[in-house]
């Protein structure tokens, strides 16, 4: 019985000291990479734009030529799905969260084509167009 005893205060010690070395870790700023349907220069100045006012995210940086979000964020304010959500209420695709259709109704027709389209973008910058014909 007092072997049983000592070794659930062991567990008990070790648990607990595991539960506030983690809750240490969270306060950490951290950097992830999200997969989006971005495609051209806009939906980048959307996303960043939407990311900026998100709580909890430092930064982000959008390539739309791969459609990756870089993002740095603090995981004690934030959480992965959380941005995840921003981005797809903004009309795109982020990682497995689908984008939200009302939102993406509303994009310029260029937004809206993911991969077939980033030519036809590419094409309008070259005619040193905005890619969807707005200035921004
Ligand atoms: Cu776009």
């Amino acid at each position: 019985m007092r072997v049983i005893k000592i070794l659930g205060i062991i567990l008990f010690s070790i648990l607990f000291f595991q539960n506030s070395f983690s809750q240490k870790k969270e306060k950490k700023v951290l950097e992830a990479e999200i997969k989006t349907t971005a495609v051209c220069d806009m939906c980048k100045g959307k996303i960043e734009k939407i990311l900026a006012y998100e709580t909890g995210v430092k930064s982000s940086e959008v390539d739309y030529k791969t459609g990756v979000v870089k993002v740095k964020y603090k995981s004690h304010k934030t959480d992965i799905n959380k941005i995840r959500e921003a981005i797809a209420n903004a009309g795109y695709n982020a990682d497995d969260v689908k984008k939200n259709e009302e939102a993406y109704k509303k994009m310029s027709a260029c937004c809206k084509k993911g991969e077939e389209k980033k030519s036809s973008c590419d094409k309008k910058e070259k005619e040193k167009k905005s890619c969807c014909g707005k200035k921004h």
